[in-house]
């Protein structure tokens, strides 16, 4: 045996094969991902954030952001690939034992059982672990089967060329299963809002002319988006690795419990309905001081109460159910203003904020406002919540904050801070800065109101600077007077509280 084939023997051979066969049953179950709606490694994944504590599984989703998610997502990814390979070569090599007039044989069909019943068991769909389970079988069959009697060992230059042959028409097979699953994952809806409406005539859009005041209002500061984020723009929260991809077509709001008569509505009966227009900032529970999740849009939608009310409302609470199993239930008389919104910004609601439909819920923190909503049961007590069952309170209304988001030098010297500033339906008063870290305090510029109340407003304030450093505070007055405490606290459990600081440094 020569020194550079001691990879194509014993035991990193069968760890290659194992990881070959894994990564195409995790890349095959990718790619009809988007026809299945089943992936393997996101409901491993969701299996596993259910297993590990919840304080971790929150950490990782609230202070790391996006990256780490993906990251995480990696690890899984490789090891998801690593046990499901070693599902198939267990099986493959346990049916060679047991048929052994046609070894090959044996082995194919327990691989594929075993890895079916694997993916099967994990998704829990018999329909969509056929094809990774094929795939993976296929793999292991092909690494395995190439090589002469030694099972463990590539006796000949040609097997070891075969081995390697094997190896790369996996390799490129990965890659196109994988391009395919980005492919159709990629797909949203991004629909006109304003096709299917009759207002078509230039400037005449309901959604248009909001979106143009909101535009007139907005101050122009480099380094922070207006009073409106784009849809790209807007801050994501989301248990899912993934969002759920779900079919308008055969989609239905359901209305169940304690109501007169339960109730599906369609996607169509929802559109049909009077339509509501609305700005609203949401900010995530979990969102920092000086953090980004927090944003504002136009939404188009329907009264959800009028909704519920056709169903005819007998209990207390609703309980807002899912696709991806999220809830939340919350007291019906919190949702006299709410709102079933289909529409953001000039675009159907698109899937990462909740296609088809998503709870609005005024004046209350992100994380009711339920994405890819399904079934509202009507009950007659308070049931919990996706946070609250890991540690999260928060059921009352949002925490005054205001954002320092950008430091600008204009061309005539002076500093420019800009940011924005929120209060839920109260709305803000005033916003003050203090340029000596509390002493001294001045008001900043605010940015005309929105027409809806549940909104952040955009706030500037401008100064000649006299020396180099600044110790900036900044905080907010309410729309009842109320000023914004100074006491700090972190996200977890009610929220963060506290001043805003930034540390400035300025060129004289
Ligand atoms: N079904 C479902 N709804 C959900 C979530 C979720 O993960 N699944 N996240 C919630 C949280 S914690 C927040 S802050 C908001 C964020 O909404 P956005 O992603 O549209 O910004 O959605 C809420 N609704
Ligand atoms: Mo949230």
């Amino acid at each position: 045996m020569s020194e550079t084939s001691g990879i194509f023997q014993g035991r990193s051979r069968r760890a290659i094969t194992v990881f070959a066969s894994g990564v195409s049953v995790v890349g095959t179950s990718f790619a009809v991902y988007g026809t299945t709606r089943e992936f393997v490694l996101i409901a491993a994944s969701r299996t596993a954030l259910d297993i590990l504590p919840s304080s971790l599984v929150a950490s990782i989703i609230w202070n790391f952001g996006d990256l780490s998610f993906s990251l995480a997502l990696l690890v899984f990814g490789i090891a998801l690939a690593g046990v499901t390979g070693a599902v198939s070569y267990a099986g493959f090599r346990a049916g060679e034992q047991l048929v052994e007039a046609a070894p090959n044989v044996g082995g194919m069909v327990l691989s594929l059982l075993a890895v079916w019943m694997f993916v099967a068991a994990t998704v829990w769909s018999p329909l969509a672990a056929v094809l990774p389970a094929a795939a993976g079988t296929i793999g292991t069959g092909l690494a395995i089967a190439r090589s002469t009697d030694d099972a463990e060992q590539l006796a000949t230059p040609a097997d070891r060329r075969a081995f390697v042959k094997t190896l790369a028409g996996l390799g490129a097979y990965n890659v196109v299963a994988h391009a395919v699953g980005f492919v159709q994952g990629s797909g949203s809806q991004t629909d006109d809002l304003s096709t299917s409406s009759s207002a078509s005539e230039e400037g005449s859009d309901p959604v248009d002319q909001r979106l143009g005041t909101a535009a007139d209002r907005s101050f122009d500061i480099e380094g922070m988006t207006g009073l409106i984020d784009t849809t790209d723009s807007f801050f994501t929260v989301d248990i899912n690795p993934r969002p759920p991809a779900v079919e308008a077509d055969s989609w239905a709001l359901s209305v169940t419990g304690n109501v007169e008569t339960e109730r599906e509505f369609t996607y169509e009966e929802l559109r049909q309905r009077e339509t509501m227009y609305r700005f609203k900032t949401l900010r995530c529970l979990g969102d920092p001081v000086d953090g980004d999740q927090i944003g504002t849009a136009l939404w188009t939608g329907c009264s959800l109460m009028d909704v519920l009310s056709e169903a005819g409302v007998n209990g207390s609470h609703a309980v807002f159910r899912a696709t991806d199993d999220y809830y939340y239930s919350m007291p019906v008389s919190m949702l006299s203003d709410a709102m079933l919104a289909y529409g953001m910004n000039e675009r159907q609601l698109p899937r990462q904020h909740g296609f088809p439909v998503r709870a609005l819920i005024p004046n209350r923190w992100g994380k009711l406002n339920v994405k890819w909503i399904e079934e509202i049961e009507i009950v007659d007590q308070s049931e919990s919540g996706y946070w609250e069952e890991r540690g999260w309170n928060g059921m009352g209304t949002v925490n005054t904050v205001v954002k320092i988001k950008t430091s600008n030098r204009l061309s005539d010297g002076r500093v420019q801070l800009g940011g924005h500033a929120y209060a839920g339906t109260d709305g803000i008063r005033a916003v003050l800065v203090s340029l000596d870290g509390g002493e001294t305090w001045d008001t900043a510029t605010l940015s005309d109101r929105l027409p809806d109340p549940d909104t952040w407003r955009q706030w500037k304030y401008e100064w000649q600077p006299d020396r180099s450093n600044y110790t900036i505070v900044a905080k907010a007055i309410d729309g009842t007077g109320t000023e914004q405490t100074r006491v700090r606290s972190d996200p977890l459990p009610d929220g963060a509280t506290g001043w805003s600081r930034l540390d400035l440094n300025v060129q004289l």
